[in-house]
């Protein structure tokens, strides 16, 4: 029998650890990789746009399910562009392996036809990146890189020279076979009853959960009942937090909920679960502050710890509980709740749309699409002020997934991450809140949802400018500069591509073409021209950013720009 190639050993690995997708973009040196793609059946070839795309697609997909997922470029630019969506992944701490074709390995050094050196690009952004210089190596570094990836949560990447991926394997199959690890990881009796006292001595007791709480839900819910403790939420944890949570009293944060904030910074004790909320402005400074996350290296990094323990939600909490003593003063809670739901009414409130009545304003539009959509939606939400619509609009109920750029904080990923989520999910529905500004950038990519018969539905909320930008401009007490935007019709351009393209221009159009865009059997993009200037005001100004507006108004009318300033205080003061 043949020996097999390198290439084709790799793909097999690749197969056997679960892969079903390798997002990327062809070329001369991914050949091999591609023609042993090619000649199987178990790894689907998704074929995109820009390798950007690729690289965030694979996060979005790792994200959705825990499991590895992969992406390929082509040797010097090819896998270069797959950088920024990789240090998303990375930052996101979702299991992503790129794999990046090279020069012909006796090239390199020589400063050849699309020579890099990626084991020094990829660095920064992965837990592993190395090299194949030798068809020994095969499969044992792919192997390494696998487990890496899984195991630290982050990006791997396999530098493959071209003629490497062709030479025969000398190993004939991978080596690997057991299933991913889960381990249950817990703090010790000591650190436990340390927690438990801290806990049960406190007067007013709030919990600050993330991501690290997905799959926790009944414990943190039994642990905030013992506690009487609201709960807020990091962006990360929205998804998993928020749902049939009777203790939930929204998001902190600039974007967040004013009783997100009070209930923190009101509290004798936090307790921090599986959160890397990085504002360090928005912790308590007198608060006794307890931290558990699964990785050491977190505790403190944020605030100050006075109890940091390492160990996954689930388990710590559910050995926790026995320890804790139930609480019967629930005043801290009950203004809590009380408060939350103040907020909630105040920006409930801004979320109307009266027929007739422009600008259409975005609120309503996040609004309109969390009740049109699916209770199992999956939504990608751009950075930049869709990333606030989403954060403060979208309800999820434990069925519905939330995928954005939240670490790296990247405009342009709600497009390539609902080609992920879509191709990982072809039976649900996703929905993106893009950005006139997001969209643009890897606008090339609408061209894929046709190609690959993705029924993805685009929101783009289109005001004409880089709007998050401009609001920070305005905060921080300058001109804003750079932040128009002169869009062409998208709707046409999507129809264009392939896709149904329709456009609302009144509060009246928005939920008929919604429904009609949801409905629509394929791809589809809704072109929303919504407000400029919706200002998002944080929970609390702080005095610079009040100075920071104050100072925007005079420059704006020294510059004779005092309509703008009309146009503000229309939309946000006699709205
Ligand atoms: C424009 C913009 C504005 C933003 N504004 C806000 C804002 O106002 N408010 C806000 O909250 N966020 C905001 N974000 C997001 C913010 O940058 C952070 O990404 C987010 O707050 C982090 O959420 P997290 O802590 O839930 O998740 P992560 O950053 O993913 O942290 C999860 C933590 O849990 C740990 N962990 C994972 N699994 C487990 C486990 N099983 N057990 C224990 N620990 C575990 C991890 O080690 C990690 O430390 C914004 C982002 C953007 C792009
Ligand atoms: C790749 C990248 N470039 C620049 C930025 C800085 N930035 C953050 S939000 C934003 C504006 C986003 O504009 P748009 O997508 O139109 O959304 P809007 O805020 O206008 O709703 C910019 C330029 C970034 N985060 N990422």
């Amino acid at each position: 029998m043949a020996r097999k190639r390198v290439a084709e050993l790799l793909v097999e690995t690749l197969a056997i650890a679960g892969v079903r997708r390798i997002y990327g973009v062809v070329g001369d040196s991914l050949n091999g990789i591609a023609d042993s793609i090619r000649r199987q059946k178990d790894i689907r070839w998704c074929h995109v746009r820009h390798e950007e795309t690729a690289a965030f697609a694979a996060g979005a997909e790792a994200h959705l399910t825990g499991h590895l997922a992969v992406c390929a470029g082509s040797c010097g630019p090819g896998n270069l562009h797959l950088i920024n969506g990789l240090y998303d992944a990375h930052r996101s701490r979702v299991p992503v392996l790129a794999i990046a074709a090279h020069i012909p390995s006796h090239e390199i050094g020589s400063g050849y036809f699309q020579e890099t050196h990626p084991e020094h690009l990829f660095r920064d952004c992965s837990h592993y990146c190395e090299l194949v210089s030798q068809p020994e190596q095969m499969p044992r570094v792919v192997e390494i890189a696998i487990q890496t990836a899984l195991a630290r949560r982050g990006v791997a990447v396999v530098v493959l020279p071209g003629d490497v991926a062709l030479r025969e394997a000398v190993e004939q199959r991978p080596r690997l076979r057991f299933p991913e690890p889960h381990p249950s990881i817990r703090p010790s009796d000591e650190e436990l009853t340390t927690m438990a006292g801290l806990l049960n001595e406190a007067g007013k007791v709030t919990i600050l959960g993330g991501a690290g709480c997905a799959g926790a839900h009944t414990e943190l819910i039994e642990v905030a009942g013992k506690l009487k403790a609201p709960i807020v939420h990091a962006l990360g944890g929205k998804e998993f937090i928020e749902y049939d949570n009777p203790f939930d009293v929204g998001m902190t944060g600039l974007l967040g909920f004013s009783s997100g904030y009070h209930a923190m910074m009101d509290s004798d004790a936090l307790l921090m679960l599986g959160t890397d909320f990085p504002y360090q402005q928005f912790f308590p400074e007198h608060a006794t502050i307890i931290q558990v996350d699964i990785r050491g290296e977190q505790l403190g990094r944020r605030t100050k710890v006075d109890a940091g323990v390492v160990g996954d939600i689930k388990t710590t909490l559910r050995a926790l509980l026995p320890r804790l003593v139930q609480k019967t003063d629930g005043r801290h809670l009950d203004a809590s709740l009380q408060h939350y739901q103040r907020a909630r009414q105040g920006l409930d409130d801004l979320a109307t749309g009266e027929a007739g009545r422009k600008p259409i304003h975005p609120q309503y539009v996040a609004r309109v699409v969390d009740e049109v959509a699916a209770p199992d939606a999956i939504f990608a939400v751009d950075v930049g002020t869709p990333t606030i619509w989403g954060a403060r609009y979208l309800t999820m109920n434990g069925k519905r997934r939330l995928l954005g750029s939240f670490m790296h904080g990247s405009m342009a990923g709600a497009l390539p991450q609902a080609i992920g989520a879509q191709l990982t999910y072809p039976d649900r529905q996703v929905i993106t809140l893009s950005g006139d500004g997001g969209l643009a950038m890897l606008m090339g990519d609408l061209l894929t949802l046709r190609q690959l018969q993705l029924p993805v539905k685009l929101v783009v909320f289109n005001n004409d400018a880089l709007a998050f930008v401009e609001l920070e401009m305005k905060a921080a007490g300058i001109l804003d500069f750079g932040t128009d935007l002169r869009n062409p019709d998208f709707a046409k351009m999507a129809e264009g591509a392939g896709l149904l393209g329709l456009r609302a221009e009144t509060p009246e159009q928005v939920r008929p073409m919604l429904v009609q865009a949801v409905n629509h059997d394929g791809p589809a993009l809704l072109d929303v021209a919504v407000n400029r200037q919706e200002l998002a005001m944080p929970p609390t100004l702080t005095l610079d950013e009040i100075r920071g507006f104050a100072v925007f108004m005079i420059k704006a009318v020294l510059n004779g720009r005092g309509d703008e300033l009309i146009d503000l205080a229309k939309t946000n003061l006699f709205r």
